[in-house]
């Protein structure tokens, strides 16, 4: 089985300092986080921007910010955000691209996200496509429910994604598809030969679907963008809290870590 990657959603979108006070916001603390987890065993940070009253912003400046707090501190892959938040615009979504990070989210279809609803058009999805093909950003496609993986396999047909493809399994978020061990199962078995696939389990799925990715050849996604918590009632006390647990777990199951540069050759970066 190929080494596990393990990936650190820090900030997210939607997630405050009232229900995580150890949420790291700014470029500094997004910095010093993705190094905790680097640390830690993480190879990829997902990261999320906030303005300086903490909102989430996609404001190129920002994620450039962020960008160089990481790199000043490790070689962990920097997998900025295209999602966003839900009232975001696609033109506002798509600007850390133009960094040229190595990786970037693009979400491939349109949900219910709680009480809102994630918007991404066929329109909107194909030019993301495009701009990351252009611009050399393996994209990581963010799938919320069944027919997005069909989008995914639509945009190879079209040109605008090269395969093999790279999964991210976002399962629990209210309003899609449900994060029961059955919905992975049944996911999984969805994706193009040759895939890759990390699964992010919102809330209180987020350590059983890793268990099950780490025995099945997965990758696993972990951080305060999905779950702020450590156990039941307990709030985690930093995101690297959250990266060394799956570590100790893949290491009593016999799965190896990936270092970054070993991610880097896995999913075919540059
Ligand atoms: N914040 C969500 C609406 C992504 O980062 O690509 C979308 C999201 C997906 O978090
Ligand atoms: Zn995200």
């Amino acid at each position: 089985m190929e080494k596990l990657i393990i990936t650190a959603a820090l900030t997210g979108a939607e997630v405050t300092r009232e229900q995580q006070p150890n949420l790291p916001l700014t470029a500094e603390e997004i910095g010093v986080a993705a190094y905790e987890c680097y640390k830690a065993g993480a190879s990829i940070v997902h990261v999320h921007a906030r303005d300086a009253k903490g909102d989430p912003t996609q404001d190129i400046e920002a994620y450039r910010a962020i960008k160089e707090s990481i790199e000043s501190k490790c070689n962990i892959i920097f997998q900025p955000s295209t999602g966003g938040a839900v009232w975001h615009t696609p033109e506002e979504r798509l600007q850390p691209v133009e960094l040229k990070p190595e990786m970037a989210t693009l979400s491939a279809g349109t949900c219910n996200f709680g009480p809102d609803v994630f918007m991404n058009t066929e329109e909107y999805m194909e030019k993301f496509a495009k701009r990351m093909l252009e611009l050399g950003v393996k994209p990581e496609i963010e799938v919320f429910e069944r027919g997005m993986i069909e989008n995914a396999k639509r945009l190879v047909k079209k040109g605008l994604v090269k395969a093999p493809l790279h999964f991210d399994l976002v399962l629990g978020v209210p309003g899609a598809c449900p994060g029961t061990p059955e919905d992975l199962m049944f996911m999984v078995a969805q994706l193009p030969a040759g895939s890759t696939w990390t699964v992010a389990g919102i809330g209180r799925s987020e350590l059983p679907l890793a268990v099950m990715a780490i025995v099945l050849g997965g990758h696993v996604r972990v951080g305060f963008e999905d779950n702020v918590y450590y156990g039941k009632g307990e709030l985690a006390t930093s995101n690297a809290q959250l990266v060394e647990r799956i570590v100790r777990i893949a290491k009593e199951i016999g799965r190896e870590v990936a270092t970054p540069d070993e991610a880097r050759v896995i999913l075919g970066l540059k």
